[in-house]
């Protein structure tokens, strides 16, 4: 089938469509032919988008952490929107990288309830609909994060080993339902992320992706697409994803000096 029929009859609901992985998926499954909802805090960004992507797609203005607001948008979708057939669970951040005893609470708090509260009350409003139709994909954002622990990546790798086991439950809740989920976990890709994450400090953020070639949002846009084209009966429950040029470190050891 050719790429730009291939999901003619999807509409997707994209979480965080106003940067990185969340825009390029939003392009690269409006190329193949799906209905885009896009959504994000930024709206000059979302108007950007939506006139990028034409009468593909509807904007909605969102804060993933405001359950009345997520809930208000699913409910007052266009008509032709309505019938949601895979939701992006994308929107995401880490703050800061200080150890934990150092790290602020209040960032903390930030990523719980956006990496995992967000993701809960864009399920809960969607996945009805997916049932009632019998039919649905839902991707979320993991991380190598959520597998691998790394100095300072404390609570933001502990909301993506949420997701990796929240992935696999729902998994077990809709056996014998025509509704997929998926885990997606990358490692470092060069978006806004190390920006945010170091609170607009642009040569700190630099300084991750320096001497080497991380993946782009382009490669996790591919990779959500290649897990909604596989035939219907085959699901992907989870998709590790790294730069060639980052792996794994031994074990750290302190030592007394001799
Ligand atoms: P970006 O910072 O480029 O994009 C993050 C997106 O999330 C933005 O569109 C932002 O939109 C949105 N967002 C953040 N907070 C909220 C909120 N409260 N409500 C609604 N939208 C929100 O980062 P990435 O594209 O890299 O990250 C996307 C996801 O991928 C995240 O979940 C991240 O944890 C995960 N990830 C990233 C990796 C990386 O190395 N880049 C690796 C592995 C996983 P706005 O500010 O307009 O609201
Ligand atoms: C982002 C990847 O390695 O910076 O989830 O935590 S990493």
């Amino acid at each position: 089938m050719a790429k730009e029929r291939a999901l003619q009859n999807h509409t997707i609901f994209v979480t965080g469509a106003t940067s990185g992985f969340g825009k390029a998926c939003a392009i690269a499954f409006a190329d193949a032919g799906a209905k885009v909802i896009i959504s994000g805090r930024r709206k000059e960004k979302l108007d950007e988008l939506k006139k990028t992507l034409g009468v593909s797609a509807h904007a909605t203005l969102l804060d993933v952490r405001d359950e009345k607001q997520v809930f208000a948008a699913i409910k007052n979708l266009p008509e032709n929107f309505r019938n949601i057939t895979v939701l992006i669970n994308n929107a995401g951040l880490a703050l800061g990288l200080e150890p934990s005893d150092g790290a602020d609470l209040k960032d903390w708090e930030t990523m719980v309830d956006t990496n995992i509260k967000g993701v809960l009350y864009a399920t809960k409003a969607v996945l009805p609909g997916m049932v009632v139709r019998n039919a649905g994909h839902i991707i979320n954002m993991g991380s190598i994060a959520g597998t691998y622990p790394y100095p300072g990546g404390n609570v933001y790798g502990a909301t993506k080993a949420f997701l990796k086991q929240f992935s696999l439950n729902l998994r077990a809740d809709l056996l014998g339902k025509k509704i997929r989920v998926t885990n997606i976990e990358p490692g470092m890709v060069e978006t806004e992320f190390s920006k945010i994450r170091f609170k607009g400090d642009e040569k700190q953020a630099e300084k991750i992706y320096a001497g080497m070639t991380p993946l782009t949002a382009e490669d996790i846009a591919e990779t959500a697409l290649w897990c909604v084209t596989r035939p219907w009966h085959v699901n992907i429950n989870s998709v590790e994803i790294m730069p060639v040029e980052q792996a794994f470190s031994g074990f750290a050891v302190s030592r007394k000096s001799s």
